[in-house]
């Protein structure tokens, strides 16, 4: 295996190097190969789903696609650097904008955030909805690419009434820890977090919550803490403690391109296509899935379209693209047999951001480092139900001030429909359900706030002066709920050989930050499938 990811790496890098769309053990010779249109397996999309997927059938001896939308992150731009950095973005920040859309609008409400920038398929999108954003990763490697790499698992109880045909104890005892090691999820040396300068901005905010008798925990990250702790220590480029993150880690983090899909590519049986985005799917009289792809350019212009069939057909595109495709699919009478749930179950696991001023003697530190590893766990307080990631606001100057990204209880749901004038999916969610997260988060941070006798920030996100970012979400979960669109293992109802891999199979919330769940589920499923419907 250790010889096989080698391989896979080679690839990636070659594919890099000579700017190919179609990177696979193949390309790593001087031409393209002729593209191929047919494959046993597709798999739609390259974030945690659709990387669990196309090892798991690659190993299994399955030759399989896998169409990605977004481009490959692995060459230096003129600056040497793969990715921007979040204090001086440029075009490669995000998704095909002009200017930058970033979660943090402001600072003493002066927009010295968002920069203008030139269009190019960046690698963080900001896909918008009436009452509702959502943020996504677009590149090989899906949200890995951008997240904060906390890799939590829900608590199990919690985990049980989300997936009641789910078997709990399975998932904690061989699940859970096969993705764990396979995503390459450490943690900071306890001691090392005590002293470092990047985790002040966290020591501060756990003294504020210890002062309101909450109770916080470490959290594991995939980013690597030896290479941050070298960081520290000034012995090699600095990616985590530069500002890096939202628009992508320069180094030490353990992205999906570096693990499951360079092993992926390693066995030989897997070819990723770049810069192609799925745009419909149907099925064939023979049984065979039919899918039409758009191929971008650089400059966003479509410049042609492709046809590709397969036998089994693994959707992984995310909470967002995965129900889409499938709304498009069912409204469209492409796939008329989906069920109604299709579309529904849709939630922002609760997100919603606030800010507190600190008092000057409680210092965060200029140099803090981007990735989180404290949350504020009050999980048991079941009328408001809260875990809140201590969030880090490098800018490189002692600001005083304390984020938190807070995942709360929010059991409200809301349903995508097909809007047949714009061929366009349509989020129902209201500012009405945005509300409720805010009230849960607030019941908490009020608390914080008399404890310590401080406020919360009103200059962060826009000019409406509020305390909690409630129009944004970096968790999306749901539209094709786990055992209501599909059976128990992700087999998509009314259709055999469909599947969903990816976040799109939870239920609207899990409680901590998803992306452990939702590999441990797509394990889950592959062993399943693996086992059962390709054995023919
Ligand atoms: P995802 O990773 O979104 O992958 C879907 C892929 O499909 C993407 O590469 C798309 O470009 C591609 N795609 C979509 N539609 C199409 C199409 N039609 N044709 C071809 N390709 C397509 O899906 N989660 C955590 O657990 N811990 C964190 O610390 C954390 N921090 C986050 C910070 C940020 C800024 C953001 C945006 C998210 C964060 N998340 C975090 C959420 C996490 O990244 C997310 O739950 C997972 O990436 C979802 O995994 P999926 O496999 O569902």
């Amino acid at each position: 295996m250790a010889r096989r990811h080698v391989l896979g790496m080679a690839a990636l890098r070659t594919a890099a190097a000579l700017g190919f769309t179609r990177i696979g053990l193949q390309s790593a010779g001087a031409a393209e190969p002729d593209a191929v249109d047919t494959a046993p397996a597709i798999v739609v999309g390259s974030g945690y789903g659709g990387a669990v997927a196309a090892l798991r059938l690659g190993q299994a001896g399955i030759r399989t696609l896998v169409l990605e939308m977004g481009r490959l992150w692995n060459t230096p731009g003129p600056d040497g650097q793969v990715f921007c950095s979040t204090r001086a973005p440029d075009r490669r920040s995000m998704w095909f904008r002009t200017r930058t859309e970033a979660p943090l609008a402001a600072f003493l409400w002066l927009d010295v955030v968002n920069r203008a920038i030139g269009r190019y398929p960046g690698v963080l999108d900001r896909v918008h909805f009436d009452a509702m954003s959502v943020y996504v990763g677009r590149g090989v490697g899906g949200g890995s690419l951008v997240n904060g790499g906390m890799a939590v698992a829900p608590q199990p109880a919690y985990f049980g009434v989300q997936f009641p045909t789910v078997d709990t104890a399975e998932m904690y005892a061989t699940y859970f820890p096969r993705a764990r090691s396979m995503l390459g999820v450490n943690t900071v040396d306890p001691a090392w977090f005590e002293s470092t300068d990047g985790y002040r901005f966290a020591r501060t905010s756990r003294k504020a919550a210890a002062n309101a008798g909450l109770r916080t925990t470490f959290v594991p990250n995939v980013y690597d803490f030896g290479y941050m702790r070298r960081e520290a220590a000034g012995t090699v480029t600095r990616s985590a403690l530069a500002g890096e993150v939202i628009y992508g880690n320069n180094h030490g983090k353990r992205t999906l391109d570096k693990t499951y899909l360079a092993s992926a590519l390693g066995t030989g049986n897997v070819t990723i296509n770049t810069l192609e985005r799925v745009r419909e799917i149907r099925r064939s009289a023979d049984g065979s899935y039919l899918l039409a792809a758009d191929r971008i350019d650089p400059a966003g212009a479509v410049v042609g379209s492709r046809q590709y069939s397969c036998t089994y057909l693994f959707l992984g595109a995310g909470s967002l693209g995965t129900t889409e495709l499938l709304l498009h699919a069912r409204e469209t009478g492409a796939l008329p047999a989906l069920d109604e749930s299709v579309g529904t179950g849709w939630g922002t696991n609760g997100n919603v951001m606030p800010g507190r001023a600190n008092h000057l003697w409680d210092t965060v530190g200029a140099d803090e480092s981007t990735i989180p590893v404290l949350g504020i766990d009050d999980r048991a307080n079941t009328a408001n139900p809260v875990f809140a990631e201590i969030a880090p606001l490098p800018m490189g100057l002692e600001h005083w001030i304390s984020l938190y990204l807070a995942i709360t209880g929010n059991p409200e749901r809301a349903s995508f429909t097909y809007d047949r004038a714009t061929d366009s999916a349509r989020l129902g969610w209201s500012a009405a359900q945005s509300a409720v997260s805010v009230r849960m988060a607030k019941n908490l941070f009020d608390r914080i706030n008399a404890a310590n006798a401080t406020i919360y920030r009103y200059d962060l996100f826009g000019s409406a002066g509020k305390a909690f970012a409630d129009d944004f979400t970096y968790h999306p979960l749901g539209g094709c709920v786990l055992g209501r669109s599909t059976d128990a293992y992700g087999r998509v109802k009314g259709y055999s050989r469909l599947y969903v891999t990816d976040g799109s199979l939870v239920p609207g919330s899990i409680g901590v930050n998803p992306f452990l769940t939702i590999t441990a589920l797509a394990e889950r499923t592959m062993t399943r499938v693996l086992a059962e419907d390709t054995a023919s």
